[in-house]
């Protein structure tokens, strides 16, 4: 896939507010601050399209922005972000469960995974959550330039065995660019 154009479409802070339509979603999920949108500008490459921060909790709503003029980007917010209170944890948990479980117009799930620390219990929760409501899912492990040279063969033998249903794992740095054109090959088989 060669993406020609990407645009900001709509923010959603609930699933009423999500656009109308039967246009395929490619969704972002994974833990705050994983690069999520930072992956989501790489792929595009436009730096500020999808707002970035070293800080965790950047991204507040669902986003949506329109790839090619035919499908969607959705950069979510991350969960497991130790710095908001329990109700607003809460809230984002179930916006986050209940559009994942419902909206049928999503074909593919990417969740990013830190490839330093691929497999902490929030991250296997969602695993469970995803192969349980059989959603379609990939698996990109991030900030791949970080990972030290003796940790890549465990870091991916750790994924494959707590992500058996993945259709995919990429290693990737949106930094140097490694996995992009990997990335974007398999999204080929999600948008028709
Ligand atoms: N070294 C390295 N750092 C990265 C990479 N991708 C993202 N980062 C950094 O990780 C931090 C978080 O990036 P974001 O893209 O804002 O993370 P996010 O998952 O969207 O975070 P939330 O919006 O809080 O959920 C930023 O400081 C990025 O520069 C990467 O491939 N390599
Ligand atoms: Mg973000």
């Amino acid at each position: 896939m060669k993406i020609t154009s990407a645009a900001f479409h709509i923010s959603a802070s609930a699933l009423s507010g999500l656009p109308e339509g039967s246009s395929p979603e490619i969704v972002f999920a994974g833990r705050s601050n994983v690069g999520k949108s930072t992956l989501l500008n790489s792929l595009t490459e436009s730096k500020g399209l999808a707002k970035t921060s070293s800080t965790p909790g950047k991204t507040r709503l669902i986003n949506y922005f329109r790839i090619n003029n035919e499908f969607f980007f959705v950069d979510l917010p991350g969960y497991g972000y130790a710095a908001v209170g329990q109700a607003e944890k809460a809230a984002w948990g179930d916006l986050l469960s209940s559009y994942i479980e419902r909206r049928y117009s999503i074909s593919l799930i990417v969740l990013l995974l830190d490839s330093r620390h691929p497999a902490m219990h929030s991250d296997r929760a969602m695993i469970e959550f995803l192969e349980f409501h059989e959603k379609p899912y990939g698996i990109v492990l991030t900030k791949y330039d970080k990972l030290r040279q003796k940790d890549k063969v465990h870091t991916r033998r750790v994924m494959e065995s707590c992500a058996a249903k993945a259709k995919f794992i990429v290693n990737y740095s949106s930094f140097s660019g490694k996995g992009k054109s990997e990335l974007l090959a398999h999204f080929d088989h999600y948008i028709c």
